[in-house]
C-alpha cells in the first residue's frame, strides 16, 4: 500500500486514531486528524501530533475535510452511518478502519479472536501458550493495544494475537487470519450496528478472505456462530465443553481433549480440574485456545502448563476480596447480557448483583430466570437503571444505587457469610465511568477500602 504523499484522513483521536495518524506520516503520508471532541479536551493529544506534523480538525467533523482526502481510516468507535463517513463512502472514496490498515503492513501469521464475550480471557490465553511454546507471538487489537502498534516489531516469524471486534471487523478487507476463532454470537453493540443480523454480519467478516490452508475455529453450542461453518472456505474446527466433537476440542469425563482430524484419535490435553478460571464459559474459552494452539502445532504439554499457570485477566470475573465471609468478583467487563448471565452462572446462589450502566438497546428480560434462582438483590446504578428496573420488577428484590459507591456499600450491608458480590453490569460504563477498566477499578477500591465488621 502506497501511502507517501497521500492525503489520508484519521477518524477519531483515541489509541487506535493516534497511533494510527503517527505511523501513516512515518510512511509519508499527509495526515489530517478530525475529532468531535474540542481543542481543550484534546489538549493532551494535540501537541504531539502538531509535532510530528499531523493537521488537527477538532471540534466535530467536516465534510470538506473528508471530501479532500484519498483515504479515510476510522477508529474502531466511529459508526460507519456517521454522516460525513457515509457521504464518502457514496463518492467512492476508500474508507476503511485501523485493523484493516495495520494488517495491510502486519508481518507473520495472525491468530484472530472474536465474540461477543471472552475474547480477551482467550487472546490473553492463546498468547501466553504461543509465547511458553517460544514462538515469537506479540499481544493486541481491542485488547487495548492499537494493532498499528505492532507492525514495527513484527517479522515473518511472528505469531499476532489479535482480539478483534464488530466494530473493528465492519471495515476490514484483505484481513487474513491464518487461524480466526469465533467464540460466541449474542446480541451486544445493537445501538451501533442496528440489528442482531448486521452484528453478526460483521463477525462473519473475520473468515472472509481465508482459504483451505487456514482455519476457522467455531463454537459448536453456539447457534449464531455455527451458521459460519457453511460460510467459509477454510478448514472448521470446532469446541464443545457438552459432547464429543469430530475435528476440535471437547471436555470427555474429566479430561479437554483435541481430535486433529475427523476419524482421528482424541489426545488427551489437560485435566478439566486444572483449569484455574471459574464458570463453564472459561472452559469454552480453554477449549478454543486448545483448538488454535495445536493448530499450531503446539504439543499438547505446553499448553496445558500455559493453561495451569494462567490467571483471570483484570475485570474478567476476577475474585477482588473476601470480607466476613462474603466473596467480591469484578467482572466489569460484563457489558452485555449474555456476559452478565455467564457470569451469574458461575455462582450457585447467594449473589449480590450490581447490573446498570449505559445501555445498549437491550433486552435484560432475558435474565429474568437465571436471576430468580440466583440472585438474592439486584442493586442498580447509572442510566440503564429505569429500564432494568422496568424490565425486571417483580423477579427478583431490586435497590436503585444510582452510584457505584452506594451499590458497594448495600451490598455489603445486606450481604451474610456464603454470598457473593458480583459487578457484572450488562452494559457499558460511558455514562459514568471513562471505560469498563476505570469503573472495574473503582468497584476494587471500594471494595478494598470495606471494614472487616464481624457480623
Ligand atoms: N469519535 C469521533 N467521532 C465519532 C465517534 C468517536 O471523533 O463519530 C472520537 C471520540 O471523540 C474519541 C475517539 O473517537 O476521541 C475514540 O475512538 P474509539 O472509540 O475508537 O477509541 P480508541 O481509544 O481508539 O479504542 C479503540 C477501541 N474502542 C472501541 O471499539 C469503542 C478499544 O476497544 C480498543 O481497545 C482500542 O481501539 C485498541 O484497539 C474498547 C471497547 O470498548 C475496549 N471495545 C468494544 C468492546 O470490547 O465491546 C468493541
Amino acid at each position: 500500500m502506497e501511502l507517501k504523499n497521500k492525503r489520508v484522513l484519521v477518524v477519531g483521536l483515541g489509541k487506535s486514531g493516534i497511533s494510527a495518524a503517527l505511523f501513516l506520516r512515518e510512511q509519508g503520508a499527509r495526515v489530517t486528524v478530525s475529532d468531535t471532541r474540542s481543542a481543550v479536551a484534546l489538549a493532551a493529544e494535540i501537541p504531539a501530533l502538531l509535532e510530528a506534523g499531523i493537521m488537527v480538525e477538532s471540534g466535530g467533523h467536516g465534510l470538506l475535510t473528508f471530501r479532500r482526502s484519498d483515504l479515510i481510516v476510522v477508529s474502531p468507535g466511529v459508526p460507519m452511518d456517521t454522516p460525513e463517513v457515509r457521504q464518502v463512502v457514496s463518492f467512492g472514496l476508500p474508507v476503511i478502519g485501523e485493523l484493516e490498515l495495520a494488517s495491510r503492513f502486519l508481518k507473520g501469521q495472525v491468530v484472530a479472536v472474536t465474540g461477543s464475550n471472552g475474547k480477551t480471557t482467550t487472546t490473553t490465553l492463546v498468547g501466553e501458550i504461543f509465547k511458553a511454546a517460544g514462538l515469537p507471538t506479540l499481544v493486541g487489537g481491542n485488547i487495548g493495544l492499537p494493532v498499528i502498534d505492532l507492525v514495527p516489531q513484527s517479522t515473518p516469524e511472528t505469531w499476532s494475537i489479535l482480539e478483534v471486534s464488530s466494530f473493528q471487523l465492519e471495515t476490514v478487507e484483505e484481513f487474513h487470519p491464518k487461524i480466526a476463532v469465533v467464540l460466541n454470537i449474542t446480541p451486544d453493540h445493537l445501538d451501533r450496528h442496528g440489528s442482531f443480523e448486521n452484528y453478526a454480519a460483521a463477525k462473519t467478516r473475520i473468515t472472509a478472505q481465508q482459504d483451505a490452508f487456514d482455519f476457522l475455529v467455531l463454537n459448536g453450542e453456539d447457534k449464531a456462530t455455527q451458521m459460519l461453518g457453511g460460510k467459509t472456505k477454510a478448514q472448521v474446527f470446532w469446541f464443545s465443553g457438552r459432547r464429543p466433537i469430530k475435528q476440535g476440542a471437547f471436555v470427555h469425563g474429566e479430561s479437554a481433549l483435541f481430535v486433529p482430524r475427523e476419524g482421528g484419535k482424541a489426545e488427551p490435553i489437560l485435566p478439566v480440574s486444572e483449569i484455574p478460571l471459574k464458570g463453564a464459559h472459561n472452559v469454552e474459552n480453554v477449549l478454543a485456545a486448545v483448538c488454535a494452539a495445536r493448530l499450531a502445532g503446539i504439543p499438547a504439554e505446553v499448553i496445558r502448563g500455559a493453561v495451569r499457570s494462567f490467571k483471570a485477566v483484570e475485570h474478567r470475573l476476577e475474585f477482588v476480596r473476601e470480607v466476613d465471609g462474603v466473596e467480591y468478583f469484578n467482572d466489569s467487563k460484563a457489558t452485555n447480557v449474555d456476559a452478565t448471565m455467564k457470569a451469574v452462572a458461575s455462582f450457585d446462589g447467594g449473589i449480590h448483583l450490581i447490573l446498570g450502566g449505559k445501555d445498549k438497546d437491550s433486552d435484560y428480560t432475558q435474565m429474568a430466570e437465571l436471576l430468580r434462582e440466583r440472585v438474592k438483590v439486584v442493586y442498580m446504578i447509572g442510566s440503564a437503571a429505569e429500564k432494568i428496573e422496568r424490565e425486571l420488577r417483580g423477579v427478583v428484590k431490586m435497590k436503585s444505587a444510582g452510584t457505584m459507591q452506594t451499590a458497594v456499600q448495600d451490598a455489603a450491608a445486606a450481604a451474610v457469610a456464603g454470598d457473593v458480590v458480583l459487578l457484572a453490569p450488562a452494559c457499558s460504563s460511558f455514562d459514568q465511568f471513562e471505560n469498563y477498566e476505570h469503573r472495574g477499578r473503582v468497584f476494587r477500591e471500594l471494595v478494598q477500602a470495606l471494614q472487616v465488621q464481624k457480623k
